[in-house]
C-alpha cells in the first residue's frame, strides 16, 4: 500500500493487524527451517532494546564505529567535500550522524525512514544541534527507490548507511538495496553520488559470538522479543518460556546466526493457525554477516559501487567505506 507520493506505507487489516507481519510469520513458520525476516526484531520494544545492546561491554560495532567516525573527520572532509546532501537510510544515530555532519559542511541532511515517529523525533533533535542546516526527513521504504525533496536535486549527494546494516541482509537483498541506494541518490541521472558505508568485519569467533550473546541476556531478551511480538499482534500462543536464544558461527557464509530454539516439545497457535515445534528445533530469526576486504569489494561492486577509501578503528575490528557509483560498466 502506497500514499500518493508512491511511500509504502503500513497496510493493517479492520483489526488494526499489520498484513506483511502476519504473511511473513506465517509464511516462515510453515517453512521445513522455521525463519522470520530479522526487520520485525524491530518493535517499539526490540529497538529500545537493541539501543540497550549497543551499549553492552561485548557488543564492539557502535564503539569501533563511532571511533572512526572521531577520528578521520578530515580525511572525509577531504574526499567528500562541503555541500552534498548527507541522505542518510535509517533514522540517524544522535552520536554518529553529528560527527559525520561536523566534518564534513553539508548542503541538507535528509533521514529515510519507514517509522514516521521516530523520524520525525530524530529530526527534530538533530535540527536543533545544526540550526543553520536544512533537514527534509522522508518517511519511506529506503529497499526501494525513493523520490528525494525537490529541494535537494540540485545537489551532489552523499548516502550514509552505517551500522553494518548491510549484513543483516541476504547478498541478494543486499544487492538490491546498493542499486535502490544508486537509484534514490540519482546514479541514473548522470550524476557520480558517493555512499559511506559500515561493514564490520571477520574476527574471532569467540569474540563474534560473545557480541551476540552477552552475558546480561539483553540480546536473549531481544530475540526473545520477537515471539513475544507475536503473541500480542497475531493473538499467538507461543509459551516464550520454552524457546531459549541462541548463536552459531556459520562459516561458509561468514555470518553469525540468531536462532529461537525450542527447549520441549511445543504446539501454539498463530492468526489462528496450529505450528509444532520439536525440542532443538529452531526459528532462524536474524543473519549478521561479517566481511573480509575482498568479500566487502565485492558486494559494493556488485550493488553498483566502486570503492574509493577504507578505514578500520584501531583494533581492526570494524570498516567504514567510502565508494563512488560506478559510471559505466567495466571491462571485460
Ligand atoms: C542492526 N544490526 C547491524 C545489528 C547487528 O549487529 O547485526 C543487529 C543485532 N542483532 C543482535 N545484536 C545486534
Amino acid at each position: 500500500m502506497k500514499n500518493e507520493q508512491g511511500i509504502a506505507l503500513v497496510d493493517r487489516d479492520e483489526d488494526g493487524v499489520d498484513r506483511a507481519f502476519r504473511e511473513d510469520v506465517l509464511a516462515g513458520l510453515s517453512q521445513r527451517q522455521k525463519a522470520i525476516p530479522a526487520r520485525w526484531l524491530y518493535d517499539d520494544a526490540g529497538s529500545q532494546l537493541f539501543e540497550d545492546i549497543t551499549d553492552l561491554e561485548e557488543y564492539y560495532p557502535t564503539r569501533a564505529e563511532t571511533e572512526i567516525l572521531e577520528a578521520r573527520g578530515q580525511e572525509f572532509a577531504k574526499l567528500i567535500g562541503p555541500g552534498r546532501a548527507v541522505v542518510e537510510f535509517g533514522s540517524g544515530s544522535s552520536v554518529k550522524t553529528p560527527l559525520l555532519l561536523n566534518a564534513i559542511a553539508p548542503g541538507a541532511y535528509v533521514p529515510l525512514d519507514i517509522s514516521g515517529d521516530f523520524l520525525r523525533q530524530s529530526a527534530a533533535a538533530l535540527s536543533e544541534k545544526f540550526p543553520g542546516l536544512n533537514v527534509y526527513p522522508v518517511e519511506a521504504d529506503f529497499m526501494r527507490e525513493v523520490a528525494l525533496p525537490e529541494e535537494v536535486l540540485v545537489m551532489r549527494k552523499l548516502g550514509f548507511f552505517p551500522g553494518s546494516t548491510i549484513g543483516n541482509m541476504v547478498a541478494r537483498t543486499a544487492v538490491d538495496l546498493l542499486r535502490s541506494m544508486r537509484a534514490t541518490l540519482g546514479a541514473e541521472e548522470g550524476e557520480t553520488p558517493q555512499l559511506l558505508i559500515g561493514m564490520d568485519l571477520v574476527k574471532d569467533r569467540e569474540v563474534l559470538e560473545a557480541a551476540y550473546d552477552d552475558s546480561r541476556g539483553v540480546t536473549a531478551q531481544f530475540n526473545l522479543n520477537l515471539a513475544r511480538r507475536i503473541n500480542r499482534e497475531l493473538g499467538g500462543t507461543i509459551p516464550v518460556e520454552s524457546l531459549r536464544h541462541t548463536t552459531s558461527w556459520n562459516d561458509d557464509f561468514a555470518r553469525i546466526e540468531m536462532h529461537l530454539e525450542a527447549t520441549r516439545d511445543i504446539a501454539f497457535k498463530v492468526a489462528g493457525r496450529s505450528f509444532s515445534m520439536k525440542r532443538g528445533e529452531t526459528i532462524h530469526t536474524e543473519n549478521s554477516h561479517k566481511f573480509t576486504r575482498r568479500s566487502s569489494n565485492t558486494l559494493l561492486l556488485a550493488g553498483g559501487w566502486t570503492p574509493v577509501e577504507r578505514w578500520t578503528d584501531e583494533a581492526g575490528r570494524f570498516s567504514l567505506i567510502l565508494a563512488e557509483a560506478t559510471e559505466k560498466r567495466e571491462a571485460p
